[in-house]
């Protein structure tokens, strides 16, 4: 068959799909789905008919681009990037794609023509909830930035059947029950089962030497399953698209073989559930999953298939596997995908023969870490007895690898408590494997999230290694894309800036700076805060709908939005309101500017004091929200079910936002961006890129309080003492009395005694220490808040100075500092 080059000859043959952008060709596209795809007639068709029409119509477009990016890929043989995350949060793909491919308008004008609105079929979309929060959603921008950017790369990640949870408020308490995302099935994903691997578990291993006296292993398993994969197409902005690629879990046929043979039906259909289990559900974070054998299974499944698929690729390419580093950098977004490393080590020297030194010197140059979190509990150790049980090759691997690198650090200048706590392996107790260090050592490079936390992994977590390679490590500050946080979300004042500024901003986020003299432009002033205006009527109409709470839009809009964690200290905003509320009832008149408070964010199903702090909001809601002496001034609003389809409404919507966590805590925080991009000021701290984010919008243009990172250590060092705090503070004691009260418990005196002995005892996140200075610098809020046109200015400075935030930057950063990758854009 003669090679024909360029797809363009494929979709120019008469009777190929018409996939043209015109209102026309869409609308004929769209009818074709619904007949054809569907089997419906507009008069029986429901709207998510419609929507899955619209979708399908969409998809064939991206996927054009999709096809034409990956020839030219291919024929300039490319090197390429493979991200690892077990999570991502993609957030509604429709109205996305609408935007990138340019036919927003076509598409509602050709919608309209056939009496259908396009918002309300957008409105229809469930997302896919595959992550818990900030770093599945930065591993989607991230995918943004690489499409968009032309950058040669393929996303892996796991097929969970069930993501995040879903989080309904009964009486205030949160109540979990699961993500039905497939339920209406996925238009956007093509199941691609001639891409399937077996992944292998338990048994153990065999190790015997040939006439050479080559030593062979074979790892002889328990158990085999299968991964699947699903493809979606991620398309970037006026740009290529790339693909998502998710592993589902299904049994193996050999495996249900023997159980079949014997009869035994019931046996082989128990095994096929049992292994379709493995990516039935997200695992909620925040919780300790040290001994979640299932989880490790998930991380392992979903490594092993990648990386035999990233192997596939490369040697489909006519290359050998000893230049797999030089074609493919795969990066591991946080420890989750660590196991990759042992992995690898597997496959080239078990699988395909290659020397143990051959072997390491590809892994340490294929693999790069991310690391998001200093948190202790978050870093993740596994057993070696679970280890062993379910991996034994794997482990043997590691031992084998930490003891080449104890002798190789041995050599250099380290004591031995240095060297002891570079082990891989921990041994203080039950034996695990510190993942992290797995991942340090065995990539080339290792980043944090924010020029902060990069500082402080490398002078604490990760110190000696730090010490022992100072090169491999670096920062790249996370970013967000703002072509869904700001164009698709907020068209409002997508439009009022390109009308002023004109539209690079959506390639250039930096050409935002443009908006700076328009600060001091009264009219321009008066129609940004017009726009804002409208964006809070939208929000609160969603207010209403999802609590029946009603908002006055004029009220200040004073936003809280993340997961719950004590760290994040959603319950220091709660002792400021609180605050307020008593200062009212007690004076009997008020200088507190009408505002709302609003919460939204998902508590870990077994994490105690979060689920508690969620319904000391709802409590405080109740308290406030019915009380006429106040309701009229203040309102607390607790929104169920945080996702990035509710995100779309909130941040348009908000003045003042929340970024309240203890310095030295948050790596990096992403939503404070989103906010700030959206014209919201903020109240923060000095903790992960809220730092950056005061220096690029300038001091004058942020709210800060608090103690720094370094004062948060010497207060601990010097050993804290909440209880005099409390004492010496007249205002701090009635609050926190009131936490106690009948007033707010309702009879149940025990209800916050948790969080009241906490605070007193322990405080391990320095509410009482900050409260003073966080409650000062809500005064200034208010002082500004009441000066509109300097509110308005401030507004405008922060979005023109949010260049920097972009992930087009981000993903830039890693290709410079870190990938060495260029873009092939077509
Ligand atoms: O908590 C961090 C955020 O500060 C950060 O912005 C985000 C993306 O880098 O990652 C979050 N994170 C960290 N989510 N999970 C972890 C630990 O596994």
């Amino acid at each position: 068959m003669p090679k024909i080059k360029k797809t363009e000859n494929y979709f120019t043959q008469p009777g190929v799909a018409n996939i043209g952008l015109s209102k026309e060709d869409i609308k004929t596209s769209f009818l074709e789905k619904l007949f054809y795809s569907l089997g419906r007639i507009p008069v029986v068709a429901t709207k998510n008919d419609f929507y899955t029409s619209l979708a399908l119509t969409v998809r064939d477009r991206v996927f054009r681009k999709y096809v034409k990016s990956l020839e030219q890929y291919v024929e300039e043989d490319a090197r390429g990037v493979a991200y690892l995350s077990a999570e991502y949060l993609p957030g509604p793909h429709l109205g996305n794609n609408l935007l990138n491919l340019e036919i927003m308008e076509e598409t509602r004008e050709a919608l309209a023509e056939l009496n259908l609105n396009l918002d309300e079929i957008l409105n229809e979309e469930v997302e896919p909830g595959l992550g818990n929060g900030g770093l599945g959603r930065l591993a989607s921008c991230y995918m943004d930035s690489l499409a968009t950017l032309g950058i040669p790369s393929i996303a892996y990640g796991i097929r969970y059947e069930f993501g995040i949870f879903k989080q309904e408020i009964q009486d205030g308490w949160q109540i979990e029950s699961t993500d039905k995302w497939l339920h209406n099935r996925n238009p956007w994903e093509v199941i691609r089962p001639e891409i399937s691997f077996e992944v292998k578990f338990g048994g153990h291993t065999e190790h015997s030497r040939d006439q050479d006296n080559k030593l062979h292993i074979e790892w002889i398993p328990g158990t085999e399953i299968k991964g699947t994969a699903f493809d979606t197409p991620i398309l970037g902005y006026q740009s290529n698209a790339i693909i998502l690629r998710l592993w589902k879990a299904e049994a193996t046929e050999s495996f249900d073989f023997a159980a079949y043979n014997l009869g035994d039906y019931y046996r082989a259909v128990e095994k096929k559930m049992r292994s379709e289990n493995i990516t039935k559900v997200l695992y909620p974070n925040d919780e300790n999953l040290s001994g979640k054998e299932l989880r490790l299974k998930q991380q392992y499944f979903f490594v092993c298939c990648s990386l035999k698929d990233i192997i596939r690729l490369h040697l489909l390419q006519g290359r050998k596997l000893e230049t797999l580093h030089e074609k493919f950098t795969i990066q591991l977004n946080d420890t989750h995908p660590s196991i990759a490393v042992a992995e690898l080590m597997r496959l080239l020297v078990d699988v395909h023969q290659m020397g143990w030194e051959d072997a390491w010197k590809v892994t340490q140059n294929t693999f790069a870490y991310t690391n998001h979190t200093l948190l202790p509990e978050a870093l993740e150790k596994w057993p070696v007895n679970l280890l062993r049980n379910l991996l034994p090759r794997h482990l043997e691997i590691i031992y084998e690898i930490n003891s080449r690198f104890i002798t190789e650090i041995r050599e250099k200048d380290f004591s031995g408590e240095q060297i002891s706590r570079m082990f891989l392996i921990d041994d203080r107790g039950e034996p695990t494997v510190r993942m992290a260090h797995l991942a340090t050592v065995g990539s080339y490079k290792v980043n944090g999230v924010s020029a902060l936390h990069s500082g402080l992994l490398q002078e604490q977590v990760l110190k000696d290694f730090a010490q022992l390679w100072p090169k491999k490590f670096t920062n790249v500050t996370n970013g967000i894309t703002h072509r869904r946080f700001l164009a698709v979300s907020n068209p409002r004042l997508a439009a009022l800036i390109s009308e002023n500024i004109g539209k690079d901003w959506l390639t250039q986020l930096d050409k935002l700076k443009g908006l700076e003299p328009f600060a001091a432009n009264k009219d321009f002033r008066s129609k940004w805060m017009q726009v804002k205006l409208e964006n809070k009527k939208n929000l609160a109409t969603h207010i209403k709908e999802l609590t029946g709470i009603e908002i006055k839009p004029e009220m200040l809009l004073d936003i809280q939005v993340k997961r719950i964690h004590e760290y994040k200290r959603q319950h220091l905003k709660v002792l400021h309101i609180l605050s307020l509320y008593l200062q009212i009832k007690k004076d009997k008149q008020n200088t507190v500017p009408p505002t709302a408070f609003v919460f939204a964010g998902k508590a870990a199903p077994g994490y105690f004091m979060a689920k508690r702090i969620i319904k000391l909001i709802t409590s405080v809601g109740d308290l406030i929200n019915n009380d006429p002496e106040v309701n009229g001034t203040l309102k607390v609003i607790f929104l169920p079910n945080f996702s990035v389809k509710l995100a779309q409404h909130v941040y348009p919507g908000a003045d003042l936002s929340e970024q309240i966590s203890m310095a030295g805590k948050e790596a990096s925080g992403t939503g404070n961006m989103k906010f700030a991009l959206n014209g919201a000021l903020t109240v923060g701290t000095l903790d992960g890129a809220n730092v950056e984010i005061r220096e690029e919008v300038g001091e004058e243009n942020f709210f800060l309080f608090g103690l720094t990172t370094e004062e948060v250590a010497d207060k601990k060092k010097q050993g804290y003492h909440p209880y005099k705090i409390y004492s010496e503070n007249e205002n701090l004691k009635r609050v926190i009395d009131f936490l106690i009260s009948d007033e707010l418990t309702k009879g149940d005196p025990e209800l916050f005694r948790s969080v009241y002995d906490n605070l007193l005892n322990q405080d391990p996140y320095l509410l009482l220490e900050d409260y003073q200075s966080y409650v000062d610098q809500m005064e200034n809020v208010y002082k500004v808040w009441q000066d509109p046109e300097k509110w308005a200015q401030m507004s405008i400075l922060n979005v023109a100075n949010m260049g920097k935030f972009s992930s087009d930057r981000s993903i830039k950063d890693y290709c410079e500092k870190i990938w060495k990758v260029g873009a092939v854009k077509v």
